[in-house]
């Protein structure tokens, strides 16, 4: 259970600002055979694509690619892909990385113009020893692993944006910002083997030049086959900082259930940042034997299952 008490501690503020304190929801059924999850309700549509490869037998990273590649190309989505919003600069920069059953991982820190990054991160770790290449030399290297440049969506529309950052003043994170935010999927397939994917254009308006969690492997996501797989979304720096989704496979190496792992994770958060209480992260998490969980520091965040039996979109407990 979460000690409030603690939490209101470590974060050094009263409980006025709290509210009632959330129950924590039952760890969801387990599933034994095929199933993605994945952040928040838009996750939704795209664990429909990811299940179409999952459930005729495809291997989980080949459905998690696809998976989130249906977000990146959403050009509604302002967080992910090439619809993503803008840094303070006005341009979209894109973080990635991927991670299979093999513990093989890929990555991109702002690749430049690749529209779908998640898949440039897999051409990545097919084809080069560099688990994250960055910047210029991910952008060279992006046509060669089949991905032309293309120009983000937003281009055109990252001006305005840019102008209502400069009367804004500064990027400061909005917590469960439209409720819209990064795509982190994770897939177990029909051999039993786990992969995951993170995908974003981070931060609106961040600083030119910030990598965030998304392409950063233990941080946004990490795989262990033996024992289960754990993703991100939310501020990226307080996951970094405490290499949040490998903490959370590491909390379900030593028994923990996929939720309770989740939720051990970010009270490590709330521990140690004297900012949480205005911050958002939230995991996910899936066990090798097919439970999934979730949980967040705010309430707001959701996650989306499918398997064989269920589309469901949860709302995840939260610590505060
Ligand atoms: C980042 N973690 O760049 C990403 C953004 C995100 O919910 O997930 N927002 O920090």
């Amino acid at each position: 259970m979460i000690n409030r008490r603690d939490f209101l501690k470590a974060t050094a503020i009263g409980p006025v600002a709290f509210g009632l304190e959330r129950a924590i929801a039952e760890e969801l059924p387990q599933s034994d055979g095929p199933l993605v999850v994945s952040t928040w309700a838009f996750g939704a549509v795209a664990n429909e694509a990811a299940w179409a490869r999952l459930d005729p037998g495809a291997p989980a990273l080949d459905a998690v690619i696809d998976g989130v590649a249906v977000a990146e190309a959403d050009p509604d989505n302002h967080y992910v892909g090439l619809g993503g919003y803008p840094d303070c600069d006005g341009h979209v920069t894109l973080d990635a990385c991927v991670m299979d059953q093999r513990g093989e991982a890929g990555a991109g820190a702002r690749p430049g113009d690749a529209g779908h990054p998640a898949a440039g991160a897999r051409g990545g770790m097919d084809r080069t020893p560099p688990a994250m290449p960055g910047g210029a030399g991910a952008k060279r290297f992006a046509p060669h692993a089949g991905f032309p440049a293309q120009p983000p969506l937003t281009t055109g529309a990252a001006a305005p944006r840019r102008q209502k950052r400069d009367e804004v003043g500064s990027y400061k994170p909005e917590i469960n910002a439209e409720s819209h935010d990064t795509i982190s999927m994770l897939a177990i397939d029909r051999g039993g083997d786990l992969s995951g994917a993170c995908t974003t254009s981070g931060m609106k308006w961040k600083m030119s030049g910030r990598v965030g969690d998304s392409p950063i492997i233990g941080a946004a996501l990490f795989v262990d086959n033996a024992v289960g797989a754990a993703c991100a979304t939310g501020l990226g720096e307080a996951v970094m900082k405490t290499c949040g989704s490998f903490l959370v496979v590491e909390n379900m190496r030593r028994g923990m259930g996929p939720e309770a792992a989740c939720r051990d994770a970010l009270q490590r958060i709330a521990d140690t940042n004297p900012h949480s209480a205005e911050l958002q992260v939230g995991y996910i998490a899936l066990t090798r034997d097919g439970r999934v969980g979730g949980h967040a520091i705010q309430p707001g965040f959701s996650f989306a299952v499918r398997d064989g039996e269920r589309v469901e979109t949860i709302d995840a407990p939260s610590l505060l």
